[in-house]
């Protein structure tokens, strides 16, 4: 960063440096009360809750984002699964819910009757939850507070909804101008803004049902929540961008992302393809060719890979029962050679059909075949063992529960066990993202309101204050 000559500083009289001096001794006064106000508290309070204020406190670097405080006002999957994850890099995240109401997933596809559903708990861990009637006035004052307490305020309502609760850009600055606000919206501005957004309408709008399933079927959704999850990793990392960029300008900003875009940035080989067939009228490497037909738009391509390597996704031993008894194979050309030799086509080699991978382009559905004539008579484990030996790309269809039970992703944290008051036990999937100096700890998600009294105490609300608000059912 470039810095400021010195020789540009303008020179102060001995009147400006007498008003300096009295303003920073008047700064060091209110620092020395306020730390005196805040020892006074901890001193107050009884030992159990000591303990907690203390330990609220912001942590030491130990995991990455230690320092931040997030306030959460996401809901259902998408916000939730970014505070997820600023929570396992260490971020304070304090999730405010409806009182007696909560995140509308504590209550739905559950497993058990009267638990928070696998659907809340597997998106809310290392959170604090707070309850808050956000419409009430004492409510509002507890939520003004928080936005004066945190760093970043995170919301996926629909459009609209946080201004409805009195949380416009411009007051949400005048309490706290350092305030990062990160939204998740179904769209960008334009035509569809106002619309309220889940999964699927995202991957239909983004491209992915269009691309998705085969050309002789309808469109298809995926089981990834690329809208949904994938829209919080882009909402967390703008965060994270503008929390960095806080450091350099001391001020906040918005962060808006869409799931349509989200959606969109993961399905750019699609509009790189659309691209190539408005140029040549044909994609040479899809199943359509060269016996079927283009048309306008990227069809849709089976499981054809998306990338310069042909792929298909291939019958092993047991398919008859197994619906996973499957592998992807792809025919990556700097192996052709070995893969000719595994599956006993050594004439391939040298034959001018097969030889190079642009011949290989018109016969790919026939060769895929003739290569799944030899998966079947593995299991996709004993495939996979093969392959690898030779380094062909491929991979086992895994099952869930196979995922579950692998122990691999047990060891690295990616699979985790976590136990649950009312619940117990439960598997969960943990971070994704791996720091070498910043560890997660997989921590249960908070009961409704578990934390509010505690929360409210750090805000600096006194029990008669906490009795009045709970007497109107504001906490
Ligand atoms: N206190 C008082 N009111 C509260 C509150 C609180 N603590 N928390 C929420 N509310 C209110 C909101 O203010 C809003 O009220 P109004 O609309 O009357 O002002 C209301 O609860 C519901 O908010 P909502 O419209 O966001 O919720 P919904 O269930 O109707 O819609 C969803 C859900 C996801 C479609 C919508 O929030 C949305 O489109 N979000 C953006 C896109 C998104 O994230 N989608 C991902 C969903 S996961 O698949």
């Amino acid at each position: 960063m470039a810095k400021a000559k010195a020789s540009a500083k303008p020179k102060r009289s001995a009147t400006t440096k007498r008003l300096v001096a009295k303003k920073m001794r008047a700064k060091t006064v209110v620092r020395a009360r306020a730390k005196n106000n805040a020892a006074r508290k901890v001193a107050k309070a009884p030992r159990a809750s000591r303990e907690k204020v203390v330990k609220a406190r912001r942590g030491k670097g130990e995991r990455a984002l230690d320092d931040v405080r997030i306030l959460d006002m996401t809901h259902v999957q998408s916000g939730p699964t970014c505070t997820q994850l600023l929570a396992w890099l260490g971020a304070d995240v304090i999730k405010v819910e409806r009182p007696g109401v909560g995140d509308i997933t504590r209550g739905q596809l559950r497993d058990i009757p009267d638990v928070d559903s696998l659907y809340f708990t597997m998106l809310n861990h290392n959170k604090r939850s707070i309850t808050l009637d956000a419409k009430n006035p004492a409510g509002r004052k507890v939520l003004e507070a928080l936005v004066r307490h945190c760093d970043v305020l995170v919301e996926n309502f629909a459009p609209g909804a946080l201004d409805r609760m009195g949380l416009t850009w411009a007051r949400i600055q005048s309490l706290n101008p350092r305030m990062i606000l990160a939204s998740v919206k179904g769209f960008g501005p334009g035509p569809y803004e106002d619309c309220k957004v889940y999964e699927n309408v995202a991957q239909c709008a983004g491209g992915s049902a269009s691309t998705t399933g085969f050309d002789d079927g309808p469109p298809l959704v995926t089981g990834a929540q690329i809208g949904d999850s994938g829209t919080g990793l882009n909402l967390a990392l703008g965060i994270v961008a503008a929390l960095y960029q806080r450091t350099m300008n001391g001020k906040g900003q918005k962060v808006l992302c869409a799931m349509q875009d989200g959606v969109l940035n993961l399905c750019r080989v699609k509009l790189r393809d659309q691209q190539r067939l408005a140029r040549n009228g044909k994609l040479t490497e899809y199943p359509q060719h060269p016996h079927g037909r283009f048309g306008e738009s990227v069809p849709r391509a089976g499981n054809a890979s998306g990338g310069g390597q042909p792929g298909w996704i291939l019958k092993c031993k047991g398919w008859e029962t197994d619906p996973n008894a499957y592998i992807y194979f792809i025919t990556q050309a700097p192996v052709w050679e070995a893969i000719c030799k595994v599956i006993g086509k050594e004439e391939w080699i040298t034959h001018p059909d097969y030889a190079k991978p642009v011949a290989r382009l018109p016969r790919l559905m026939e060769i895929f075949a003739t290569i799944e004539q030899w998966t079947m008579t593995k299991t996709k484990f004993e495939a996979m063992e093969i392959l690898n030996k030779y380094d062909i790309p491929c991979g086992p269809i895994l099952s869930m529960k196979e995922l579950a039970e692998e122990q691999s992703l047990r060891a690295t944290g990616t699979v985790v066990e976590v136990d649950h008051p009312t619940r117990g036990k439960y598997l969960t999937v943990g971070n994704p993202i791996k720091l070498s100096a910043s560890s997660t700890e997989v921590r249960r998600s908070p009961l409704l309101g578990e934390h509010t009294d505690e929360i409210l105490a750090e805000l600096g609300f006194d029990a008669d204050e906490v009795a009045a608000a709970r007497a109107q059912g504001a906490v």
